[in-house]
């Protein structure tokens, strides 16, 4: 715990004061839940992913700039953009690339998100929302993360894994509940998760599934059990053109 304290004092280059300076800081967020939770048909959140743990390298040839302007002409609801750098390759760049070219599009910070800091820096970058990873934090950090993101005007996506963890770190801070269908274990994916914990998660949190989506009859399928939203990255990603993947 020291060193992963050490590691993120590192990172913290700019004050807070400096953050709220930044032009994107004041932006008017736009709410990814009402746009789900008033859609009529399953809607896509495309992720811009260059690797990843499981799989390495899926696609080194791609810009941000292109591909997202390509997800939205398919049709995406929102956009997912890493900014880990150390396992996905990721970066600030490649997010605020991706804001400018969209402004009009809820946009996912996807990280972990473990300090109250990395919040501002959300906010600085232009994100609607953040991710918050059950696995990775306490239900009373969760807690407390997930007000002060609304405090900065930004949504909520929990992470959950399975029900332990669903029910240990829900709270009504939350907006969405992202059922992860990828087990951290193995990095196998299931779509069945989703399905399993669908009954679990009350009907005032909208539910996204993610990951291991590829086939429209499973997005069908897990509509049927209230799914609203689903995050997409490989099955797009690891196409030359990842945007032309929303047509087939
Ligand atoms: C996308 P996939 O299998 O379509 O590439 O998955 C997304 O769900 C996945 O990238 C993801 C992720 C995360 C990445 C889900 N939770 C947390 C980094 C951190």
């Amino acid at each position: 715990a020291r060193k992963q304290e050490e590691i993120q004092a590192a990172k913290k280059i700019k004050s807070i004061d400096d953050l709220e300076q930044e032009p994107l800081f004041g932006r008017q967020t736009i709410s990814l839940s009402s746009r789900l939770r008033e859609a009529t048909a399953p809607q896509i959140i495309s992720e811009f992913k260059r690797k990843s743990p499981s799989k390495g390298l899926i696609n080194g040839a791609v810009t941000p700039e292109i591909v997202t302007a390509a997800y939205i002409h398919g049709g995406a609801a929102a956009l997912s953009v890493l900014t880990d750098s150390d396992f996905f390759g990721g970066s600030f760049q490649d997010f605020l690339s991706a804001r400018t070219t969209n402004p009009g599009i809820p946009m996912l910070r996807k990280d972990f998100m473990v300090d109250p800091y990395q919040i501002y820096e959300a906010k600085a970058i232009g994100a609607d929302l953040i991710l918050l990873i059950a696995a990775c934090l306490s239900p009373a950090h969760v807690k407390s993360m997930a007000a002060q993101a609304h405090a900065l005007g930004l949504e909520v996506l929990l992470e959950v894994h399975n029900l332990e963890e669903l029910q240990s770190s829900l709270c009504e801070e939350v907006d969405m509940v992202g059922v992860n269908n990828r087990n951290l274990k193995n990095f196998e994916t299931s779509t069945e998760t989703s399905v399993l914990l669908s009954k679990h998660i009350p009907d005032s949190f909208v539910k996204i599934s993610e990951s291991g989506l590829e086939h429209p009859d499973t997005i069908l399928n897990l509509y049927a059990h209230g799914y609203k939203g689903f995050l997409i990255g490989e099955t797009f990603m690891k196409r030359s053109d990842p945007g032309a993947a929303f047509n087939d």
